[in-house]
C-alpha cells in the first residue's frame, strides 16, 4: 500500500480486516518493523481518538511519531497555484509539504471538509497538494470527503461482533446542532458496500449522500422501517451533499432511542465519537451492553495498525 486515502487504496480488503484483528491479539507482535522511520502527522482539526490510536499504532510496530497541530500552531497555508500571496496565508503548500515531507517516511493528515464549497471539498485540495509535495506516502487521518481508518475500525468491529454470517447493518442520519462533513458516511458507505453485509442507509429527505460513495445501497427516508431486522445501528451526523453544508432538519424524532432500538434485531449500536449524547442517541442506548462504541474507538488502535504495516513495508 503506497497511500491510503480510500478503500480503493486495499489489494486485499479481508487480509487487512485479518492483520487489524491479529494484531488485536497482539500488538506487539512486530515491535522493529517501523524501526528507524518516522511518522509525521498533521492536524488541521481536531483529534482525540485518530491521533492518539495511530501514533500508540506506530509505536507498536517501533516507529517514531512526530505530530503537529498545523491548524492551530502552524502558518496559514495556502492552496491555490499562481496567487500573489498578500492576503492572510502565510506559506503554500507546495514549501510546506515539501519539507515537512523531509522529516518523515510516512506523513497522516487530517483536514475535515470546510462545507462552504462542495467542488474544493470534493477535490480534497488539501490531502491531494501533500500527495502531490510531500514525496512520501500519505495516510488520511480524515480528510474532506472520507475518514478509511474509521471504516476499517468499523468493519473489523462488526466482523468481531456479528451473530450471522451476512448481518444487516444500517447507516442512520442522527440530529445536531452544528454542520458536520459526510466523510464519515461516504466511508462507511464505501466500506459496507465492499463487504458480506445486507447495507441500507437511511435519512430524512434532502440529505442524499454523494452517489459516488453510495451506489448499491439501500436507500431509504423511512428509519423504522431501516430498523426492521438490523443487527448493527451505526448513527452518525451529516450536513446536506446537494445543499451543499446546510443543516436541514434537527428532526429530534431521528435520535437513537430504546424506542427505536426495541425496533432492530437486538442490533449493536455503533458511533465514531464524539457524540452528543441525548441529541444523537439517548443515554440508555449509549450506556447500554449493546452499544459498541468503546470497544470500536479500541478498535481504532489495530485498523491503525495494520494500515501502517501495510505502508512500512513498501517503504
Ligand atoms: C467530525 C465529523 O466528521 O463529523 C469527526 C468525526 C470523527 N465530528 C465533529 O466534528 C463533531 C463536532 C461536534 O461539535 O460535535
Amino acid at each position: 500500500m503506497q497511500h491510503f486515502t480510500s478503500i480503493k487504496d486495499v489489494l486485499d480488503l479481508s487480509a487487512l480486516v485479518k492483520t487489524a484483528a491479529a494484531f488485536k491479539k497482539d500488538s506487539f507482535a512486530m515491535p522493529d518493523l517501523g524501526k528507524q522511520k518516522t511518522l509525521g502527522m498533521l492536524f488541521f482539526n481536531s483529534s482525540l481518538r485518530t491521533r492518539l490510536s495511530t501514533q500508540k499504532a506506530a509505536q507498536n510496530l517501533g516507529m517514531q511519531v512526530i505530530v503537529m497541530n498545523v491548524g492551530t500552531d502552524g502558518w496559514a497555508l495556502e492552496t491555490e497555484e499562481g496567487v500573489i500571496m498578500n492576503q492572510g496565508e502565510a506559506e503554500h503548500i507546495k514549501e510546506a509539504a515539501t519539507v515537512i515531507g523531509q522529516y518523515c517516511d510516512i506523513l497522516g493528515v487530517r483536514s475535515f471538509a470546510n462545507l462552504k464549497n462542495q467542488k474544493e471539498d470534493y477535490e480534497e485540495k488539501v490531502l491531494q497538494n501533500f500527495i502531490k509535495y510531500a514525496g512520501v506516502p500519505v495516510v488520511s487521518l480524515e480528510s474532506a470527503t472520507l475518514h478509511p481508518l474509521q471504516s476499517l475500525t468499523d468493519l473489523l468491529t462488526i466482523n468481531l461482533n456479528k451473530k450471522i454470517e451476512k448481518p444487516k447493518v444500517v447507516l442512520t442520519w442522527a440530529p445536531h446542532p452544528k454542520a458536520l462533513p459526510q466523510a464519515v458516511a461516504n466511508s462507511f458507505s464505501e466500506w459496507m458496500l465492499k463487504s458480506e453485509v445486507e447495507f441500507v442507509i437511511t435519512h430524512p429527505k434532502g440529505y442524499e449522500l454523494s452517489k459516488n460513495f453510495t451506489e448499491g445501497a439501500i436507500i431509504t427516508n423511512n428509519q423504522d422501517e431501516a430498523f426492521k431486522n438490523a443487527d448493527f445501528i451505526y448513527a452518525k451526523n451529516w450536513s446536506a451533499y446537494n445543499d451543499y453544508g446546510k443543516i436541514l432538519s434537527q428532526d429530534e424524532n431521528w435520535m437513537i432511542t430504546k424506542e427505536k432500538m426495541a425496533l432492530t434485531n437486538e442490533a449493536f449500536f455503533m458511533h465514531c465519537l464524539p457524540v452528543r449524547r441525548n441529541v444523537i442517541v439517548s443515554d440508555d442506548v449509549i450506556d447500554n451492553d449493546k452499544s459498541l462504541v468503546i470497544e470500536q474507538a479500541g478498535n481504532r488502535e489495530f485498523a491503525a495498525q495494520a494500515v501502517l504495516k501495510e505502508m512500512v513495508i513498501k517503504l
